[in-house]
């Protein structure tokens, strides 16, 4: 890059600081225009025909998918992006969404340079007065806010919280968290997707995702997932779906025609939140039928199969080889769930169950079958993770060809060293109490991994903080997140956090959460300007893959997970408690030269060589590729494993019982010790947390009635959330694109955010198609766009999440910080949980009415 850009861009951003920061908070917006101008104008002119650029290996966190991406850059600009060709999970291969991640880091509408709010009221309706601040300031004021909570003796009532993050966070996320003699640190993770995990782990031991052979697959069936649109690796199964269509027969379950479902070989329109009904009833057919897949689950001793419906059979006649307690489901449950059964509880044809259940059995073990979080984050959400995910066990698809499996097992130091002997008597004092979230308390077991208050509750924590209870909150620090506008009923966290005393959110843009912050610290966009390290898996491999600043950063921004906290520890020691800054320089130093960083740019590569060490220092080829060295990595920007050794964990699941349990032993023992925690039985458990089932039925695949919220009368339809398949989360607001070609997703328009009605209920409500309507709930409502569509279940309503900002952009909103663009689901959203995960229900209870604006 030339002296002369260098030179004028810094006259530039000195000159336009002030005016950027107050146009993005609404204060100014003649201001924008000629200040984008100028940007455009002082930005490095890029020629493909001059040849000068080059291929820079990084991560897209557009979604949970993490891939492997290569950023083409040119003269300091990045100018376009692919997969990376080194990765052997997609390669080349992308989502449409990678291509949004420029409009995000050249988004006019960035945070410049720290801000400080001076309006001192704090409220939706309260526009913050935003005005630049330095650095230094900034994190003085943070600083402060933090030794005078340790001071007073309140240490807890600080508190970290995490949206997305890279595989460096551990030490702004738990040790300076807990140095600084906080519990606190919130994750997304039980607004992400915690139910689904509830299945795999309680099952096979598996607290994670699943990887899924469709190169080899004979029977694909799915409960929601909607792989070449959203959930995981879409970059790679977008690229195989075709080829599993012609040799697999895909069956999907989901209230609305997905993309994915629109291709299947059959689609089953599901009531919703009823998923389970379908998946035991299946497993049914398959034992009557003698369908499962013996090798796996064993076999009656004298080989006759004894299943018939209705009737109990004695445990001792099966011999059960990988899996436990097949023949205790089967009388506690199984044998009533016949196909009438499911015809009586929701209006799935007998016929089609036997007839899948049969092709399973013929395609066994061959068969997957996918949960997604539309399947399963609804209250009782677990066991419909377990119904599903028990197909998976039946038809012996785990670990097998054509199967799913788990990811290979691979070797990262993701875990920081030992940060207890940095704690000082203040922070000793205060650092076990509860968490904000109220995690583990009798009607939030959050049994993650097996353990009382295990996971997190994310959405819970501003019930937390309103009630004060286990106590108040008063200074945050947040990073790459927006809860206000991801989880139901977000107005609990516009309250909440007005009441906070101080917050500080590190992000790009000026969202709806960075509206109730006191500074807002401006973040560098995580695929091109920070380091950072994420992994994937699909195609049988596990990959590790970098983030690295690639391209001239134009703004005055830090990285969130490096920059920052090493700034804020080293004030946090001029100001005489130094115990994070001696953490930094005596616990996190380079894997090679055993130093410390000299500065806070040398810091987050440190951590990503610390995090990563084990994959290009002697010793790599034990799990995967050999690179050699760390040139070698960052160059490539992605390493490889070795392939996924089938049927390694049969016999060898970590559960109690070491096999695949249908009668899950292992939740028998985490549920056990929850209820003795509270000196309660299992039995009032699972009535505190609203489950239906009593006795030994909780351990077991079993049906729970979905949980509905509000008049069934007043409000007679039901709202079916979908992901875009242009949303990157809440993060794909203010992309013009995003608007521009939202007909992507099928049964949308561009330009408009819509609701998907079924044309006959549609004609009952005397609604057409590109009407203005108002859908609301018991707990609120918004405006949108009816799209008149065959493609939804009738009686239920199909809207994408995603649009309905009020902040973030020009583009995303009408008017930034008062008129909102479209409308935000969880505005209808009652906040409602699946207790046992600790998981937010997204779906399922949300009875809806839809009018005319
Ligand atoms: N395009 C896109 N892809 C993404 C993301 C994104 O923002 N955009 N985000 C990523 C993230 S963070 C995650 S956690 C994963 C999640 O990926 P998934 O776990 O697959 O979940 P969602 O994509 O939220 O899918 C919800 C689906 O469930 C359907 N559904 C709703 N109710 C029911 C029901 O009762 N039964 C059934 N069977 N289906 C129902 C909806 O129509 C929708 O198709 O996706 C990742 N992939
Ligand atoms: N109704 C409904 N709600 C949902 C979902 C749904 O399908 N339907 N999906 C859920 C799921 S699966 C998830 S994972 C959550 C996600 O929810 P969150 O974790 O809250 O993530 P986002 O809403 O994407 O917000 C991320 C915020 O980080 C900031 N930001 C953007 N880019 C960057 C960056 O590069 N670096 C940094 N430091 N900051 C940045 C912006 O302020 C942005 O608003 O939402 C959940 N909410
Ligand atoms: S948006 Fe998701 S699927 Fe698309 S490239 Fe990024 S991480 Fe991969
Ligand atoms: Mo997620």
């Amino acid at each position: 890059m030339s002296k002369k850009i260098q030179i004028s861009r810094r006259a530039l951003l000195k000159s336009s600081a002030a005016t950027a920061a107050l146009s993005a908070t609404g204060c100014s917006t003649t201001a924008v225009e000629p200040m984008v101008e100028a940007i455009e104008n002082e930005l490095p002119k890029s020629d493909a025909l001059t040849g000068t650029g080059k291929w820079v290996g990084t991560t897209c966190q557009g979604c949970t998918s993490w891939c492997a991406k290569q950023v083409y850059v040119m003269d300091g600009r990045a100018v376009k992006v692919r997969g990376n060709v080194n990765s052997q999970v997609h390669g080349e291969s992308s989502c449409p969404r990678q291509h949004l991640s420029l409009q995000q880091v050249y988004d006019p509408d960035r945070v410049r340079t720290p801000l400080i709010r001076t309006n001192p009221k704090k409220g939706q309706q309260h526009d913050p007065m935003f005005k630049p601040i330095s650095w230094d300031e900034a994190l003085d004021l943070l600083a402060d806010k933090i030794i005078n909570l340790r001071n007073a003796g309140e240490a807890n009532k600080y508190a970290l919280l995490r949206g997305r993050y890279s595989h460096i966070n551990e030490f702004v996320y738990k040790h300076l968290t807990n140095m600084i003699g906080s519990p606190n640190n919130i994750s997304h993770s039980s607004i992400c997707a915690e139910a689904h995990k509830m299945g795999p782990y309680y099952q096979d031991g598996n607290w994670g995702y699943n990887q899924y052979d469709v190169a080899n697959a004979k029977f694909i069936l799915s409960f929601g997932a909607d792989p070449i649109a959203s959930n995981r690796q879409v970059s790679y199964y977008s690229k195989t779906w075709g080829d599993a269509l012609d040799q697999a027969k895909v069956v999907v379950v989901d209230p609305r025609l997905s993309a994915s479902a629109s291709k299947a070989h059959k689609w089953i329109p599901i009531e919703p939140a009823k998923d389970s009904v379908l998946a035991l009833a299946i497993a049914h057919v398959a034992l009557v039928e003698g369908g499962w897949h013996k090798p796996f689950v064993g076999d009656f001793k004298d080989g006759n199969n004894q299943f018939v419906a209705g009737k109990t059979i004695a445990a001792s006649q099966f011999d059960e080889k990988y899996t436990h307690g097949l023949i205790e489901w089967w009388n506690l449950t199984l044998k009533d769930c016949t196909p009438q059964w499911a015809a009586e509880q929701t209006d799935i044809d007998p016929q089609t169950i036997i007839s899948i259940a049969k092709d399973m059995a013929a395609a066994a073990p061959a068969v997957q079958v996918w949960t997604s979080r539309g399947a399963v984050m609804h209250t009782r959400g677990t066991y419909t993770s377990f119904a599903c995910h028990a197909l998976n066990g039946l038809f012996g698809g785990i670990d097998n060809k054509g199967g799913l499996f788990p990811a290979n097992k691979i070797k990262l130091h993701k875990s920081f060293p030992d940060s207890k002997p940095y704690l000082d008597d203040i922070a000793k004092k205060t650092v076990k109490s509860p968490k904000i979230d109220q995690r583990g308390t009798l009607a939030f077991p959050a049994l993650k991994k097996g353990k009382s208050g295990g996971g997190v509750i994310t959405s819970n924590a501003p019930n937390g903080m309103l009630s004060a209870d286990p106590y108040e909150i008063k200074v945050m620090l947040a990073y790459f997140n927006n809860f206000n506008f991801s989880s139901p009923e977000g107005q609990r966290w516009n309250e909440a956090l007005s009441q906070l005393e101080f917050m500080a959110h590190i992000t790009t843009n000026i969202s709806e959460f960075s509206w109730f912050a006191d500074i807002i610290l401006p973040a560098n966009h995580h695929m091109f300007e920070k380091w950072g390290v994420l992994d994937s898996i699909g195609n049988g491999v596990h990959q590790v893959s970098v983030q690295q600043p690639s391209i001239d950063r134009l703004w005055n921004t830090k990285d969130d997970e490096s920059e920052i906290p090493y700034l804020l520890a080293k004030k946090l020691a001029e100001k005489g408690f130094d115990k994070p800054w001696r953490y930094i320089n005596e616990q996190l130093l380079d894997p090679e030269t055993q130093q410390p960083a000299k500065n806070e740019q040398e810091f987050g590569k440190l951590l990503v060589r610390y995090v990563t060490a084990p994959l290009w220092q002697p010793g790599a080829d034990k799990y995967g590729e050999d690179l050699g060295s760390w040139d070698k990595f960052v160059e490539a920007g992605v390493w490889n494993s070795h392939p996924y050794k089938l049927k390694t964990r049969w016999g060898k699941f970590k559960t109690e019982t070491k096999q695949f349990e249908f009668y899950s032993k292992t939740l028998e023992t985490a549920l056990g010790k929850h209820a003795k925690k509270h000196s309660v039985s299992v039995d009032e458990v699972m009535a505190a947390c609203e489950y239906e089932a009593r006795g030994k039925l909780a351990f077991v695949p079993h049906y729970e009635a979905p949980y509905r919220f509000g008049d069934a009368k007043q409000y007679p339809l039901l709202l079916v959330d979908q992901k875009s398949r242009l949303n990157k989360e809440g993060r794909s607001a203010n992309t013009p694109w995003y608007y521009e070609f939202k007909d992507v997703d099928p049964g949308d328009k561009v330009e408009v955010d819509t609701a998907k009605l079924n044309p006959i209920d549609a004609q009952k409500l005397g609604i057409k198609d590109g009407d203005n309507i108002i859908v609301s709930s018991p707990v609120g409502q918004l405006s949108c766009t009816a799209a008149l569509w065959e493609g939804v279940r009738p009686g239920t309503v199909a809207k994408c999440f995603g649009q309905g900002h009020w902040a973030y952009g020009r583009h995303a909103s009408l008017k930034f910080g008062s008129q909102v663009r479209g409308g935000n689901n969880n505005d209808i959203i009652a906040d409602r949980y699946d207790r046992l995960s600790g998981a937010s229900a997204f779906y399922g209870h949300i009875r809806i009415q839809v009018s005319k604006a």
